[in-house]
């Protein structure tokens, strides 16, 4: 598959997911519609829905029959809200987010606190109620996006990121907390999407492992960028993880190497795909586009 032709197909991938959005979430008008309008203003902001994409075409290359959208909107509810909270006072205090004033700035406090407690719960009504057949299927989407988001993945990775705020973190501890803090949901996306297609716990967990490589190299990306690009380019406020002394893989070990990094694990995220996949083309572009991003 040529550039102009993954980038056609990964448009339309997104224009679903967005109009899926729209389908599940309350109407702004509906009461509360502060709290409405906030959790809109939050999700219809335009992120590059990267996850839902992942989760749709795995589900798509592995033959699914159940439709996938539903799933793909619920990881990128839960994956906003976690960009809300991480944006709060308490812990980021970013002013910006997807190109825009952050939901606490745009809203209130409260507002962006109770938003992200919404689109979370939100994510898990969607998987409890879109997929009643076949039985069981739920269960396993809820199960999988659960144990990624919670106190041992992502809540986990975000606490031991507070934790080592102001201190220099070791390469261990910052493995560990991209690890959760990233890695935990690009695995669940890439394992949903395999669950979605039926697929045994064997091979649910070799997708895991492939999301996991995504999300190091996509954290790698991530990194580089925010000490690259620019504010336009990024939709975040640049350079803010040095301003901000945060822990970072490139405070650690410096541009090059960390493109170094990202280079690693999109390879070895292409050599678990080879094995499972022979035909994914899609997926093996979505890994050289990952790679080069600028935003
Ligand atoms: C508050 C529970 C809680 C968790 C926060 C996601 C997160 C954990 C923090 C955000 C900061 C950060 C650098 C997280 C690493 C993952 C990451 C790079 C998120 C941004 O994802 P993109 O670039 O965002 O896909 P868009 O806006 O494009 O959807």
């Amino acid at each position: 598959m040529d550039r102009a032709a993954f980038l056609a197909e990964l448009d339309a991938c997104r224009e679903a997911v967005e109009a899926e959005l729209r389908r599940q979430l309350p109407a702004a008008d509906e009461a509360p519609t502060d709290l409405h309008a906030a959790l809109r203003y939050c999700v219809e902001a335009g992120g590059k829905r990267l996850r839902p994409v992942l989760l749709c075409k795995v589900a798509g290359a592995l033959g699914a029959t159940v439709d996938p959208l539903p799933a793909a909107a619920a990881v990128e509810c839960l994956h906003s809200y976690s960009l809300v909270h991480d944006d709060l006072p308490a812990m980021d205090n970013s002013d910006l987010r997807r190109g825009r004033p952050a939901c606490h700035r745009a809203y209130d406090e409260a507002t962006a606190i109770l938003a992200g407690d919404a689109l979370l719960t939100l994510a898990f009504e969607i998987l409890a109620t879109e997929y009643p057949d076949p039985p069981g299927l739920a269960g396993l989407l809820v199960a999988e996006l659960a144990t990624a988001a919670g106190s041992r993945q992502l809540v986990g990775g975000q606490a031991m990121d507070l934790a080592v705020n102001g201190q220099v973190a070791s390469a261990a501890e910052l493995a560990a907390i991209n690890e959760r803090k990233t890695g935990a949901l690009f695995a669940a996306c890439t394992a949903m999407g395999a669950i979605l297609a039926g697929a045994a716990p064997p091979q649910r967990e070799s997708w895991r492992t492939v999301g996991h490589e995504l999300g190091a190299a996509f954290q790698a990306i991530d990194d580089v960028l925010d000490a690259t690009a620019s504010a336009e380019e990024t939709g975040k406020t640049a350079g803010q993880d040095a301003t901000n002394l945060k822990n970072t893989l490139v405070a650690l070990e410096g541009v090059e190497a960390t493109r170094r990094r990202a280079h690693h694990h999109t390879e070895e995220a292409r050599r678990q795909l080879d094995l499972l996949l022979p035909d994914g083309d899609f997926l093996r572009e979505m890994l050289a586009y990952l790679r080069e991003r600028t935003h």
